[in-house]
C-alpha cells in the first residue's frame, strides 16, 4: 500500500468545516484536505453525518487529521436549502428515516410527513412514521390521517418520550439499522432519543408558548452510537421541507399509493394534474386517494417546476 497511514472512518458530525470522524484509531477532528471534495453535483454541504470517509491522521497533532476522500453513499436523506440554493444532505447511509411527529405542541402536520416520506424514499431509506406525545390527546381527524398512512403501507408507531410508552418496541425496531430522526422542531426527536438511551443526554428544548413550536436546540445533525448498540442520527428541527432533485415524472413514484395508479393514466407523460384520463386524479376524486395526499403531491410538483429544482434543472 502506498499510503500506510490512510484510515477509513464514519462522520459523526460536522460543525462549519470541522468534522468528527470515528476511526479505528479513535475519533479524529478533521478538516477537508484541499479546497474541494469530489462530489456529484453541487451540494450545500459536502459531507454529512453517516458518511464514510478516508482520513490521514496528522502526526504532529494527535487526535486530528485531514479528510482525503468520500466513499460512495448507499442512501441519502436530502432537502433543498433555500438560503444556500442547493441540495443539503441531512444524513448519509442511514437505513431508516424516523419521521417524528406529535399529537400537539406543535400540532400534527401530515403534509410535512408526506414530504419527508417522499424525500426518504427518494434517497433509498425505509420510513417509520413515529407519533410522539401520545400521552397528549390527538384529534379524530389526525388519527384518521395516521390510519391512512397505514392503509397505504407505511409503518406507523405511537410513543411517548414522557411516559415511556412505545419506547421498548422502538428500541427493538431500531436494532441493527442506522436511523435518522427527522421532523419539525419540538416534536420530541431528542427526547425520544434520550428515552431510548438515557446516556445520550441530548439537549431538549422548551416549546415557545408564543409560537407553539419548538425553539431550535439541536443545532447540528449528529450520529450517535449508543451503549445499547443503536446507531441514531439526531437532526435539527426542520421548519419547511422542500424537496429537490426529483424529476417531475418521478414524483408520483415517491407517493406510494400514486405509484401503482400512475401507469394506468391514458396520457403517456401524465403529471396527474388535469390531463384527460388521469387515473390518479380519478382515484382522488373517488376518495380512493386521501385528498390531502393528492394536494401534497400537487404542491410539491408545482414547487419543483417553478424553482427548477427537479433534476432536469
Ligand atoms: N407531553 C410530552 N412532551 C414531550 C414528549 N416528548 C418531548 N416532549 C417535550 O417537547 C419539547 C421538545 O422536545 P425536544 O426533544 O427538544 O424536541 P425536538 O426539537 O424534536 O428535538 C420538550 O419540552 C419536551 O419535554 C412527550 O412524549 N410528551
Ligand atoms: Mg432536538
Ligand atoms: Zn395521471
Amino acid at each position: 500500500m502506498a499510503d500506510t497511514q490512510a484510515l477509513s472512518g464514519r462522520v459523526l458530525r460536522g460543525i462549519n468545516t470541522i468534522y468528527d470522524v470515528a476511526t479505528d484509531a479513535g475519533t479524529l477532528r478533521c478538516l477537508i484536505k484541499g479546497k474541494v471534495l469530489k462530489t456529484a453535483g453541487r451540494s450545500y454541504n459536502p459531507i454529512a453525518p453517516g458518511d464514510v470517509v478516508f482520513v490521514e491522521p496528522d502526526p504532529a497533532t494527535p487526535g486530528t487529521g485531514k479528510i482525503t476522500a468520500l466513499a460512495e453513499r448507499r442512501t441519502t436523506l436530502a432537502r433543498w436549502n433555500r438560503k444556500g440554493r442547493a441540495s443539503q444532505v441531512l444524513a448519509a447511509n442511514a437505513d431508516l428515516a424516523v419521521c417524528v411527529t406529535s399529537t400537539r405542541s406543535p400540532p400534527f402536520r401530515p403534509r410535512f410527513i408526506d414530504r419527508l416520506a417522499a424525500a426518504a424514499e427518494d434517497g433509498g431509506l425505509e420510513v417509520l412514521i413515529l407519533l410522539n406525545k401520545c400521552d397528549l390527546d390527538c384529534g379524530e381527524a389526525d388519527l384518521g390521517r395516521l390510519d391512512d398512512f397505514r392503509r397505504i403501507g407505511y409503518r406507523v408507531h405511537r410513543c411517548s418520550a414522557a411516559t415511556g410508552t412505545g419506547i421498548r418496541w422502538l428500541a427493538r425496531f431500531l436494532k441493527g439499522r442506522t436511523a435518522v430522526f427527522v421532523g419539525q422542531s419540538g416534536v420530541g426527536k431528542s427526547s425520544v432519543l434520550n428515552a431510548l438511551s438515557p446516556g445520550l443526554g441530548l439537549r431538549v428544548g422548551g416549546i415557545s408558548a408564543r409560537y407553539d413550536r419548538g425553539i431550535h436546540t439541536t443545532t447540528n445533525a449528529a450520529l450517535f452510537v449508543t451503549t445499547g448498540g443503536l446507531e441514531v442520527i439526531d437532526t435539527p428541527g426542520i421548519r419547511e421541507l422542500l424537496l429537490a432533485g426529483i424529476e417531475l415524472h418521478d414524483l408520483a413514484f415517491r407517493f406510494r399509493e400514486l405509484a401503482s395508479l400512475a401507469p394506468e393514466c391514458e396520457v403517456a407523460a401524465c403529471l396527474h394534474e388535469d390531463e384527460d384520463g388521469c387515473a390518479v386524479r380519478a382515484a382522488a376524486e373517488a376518495g380512493k386517494v386521501h385528498p390531502d395526499r393528492y394536494e401534497s403531491y400537487l404542491r410539491v410538483l408545482a414547487e419543483l417546476r417553478e424553482s427548477g429544482r427537479s433534476s432536469h434543472g
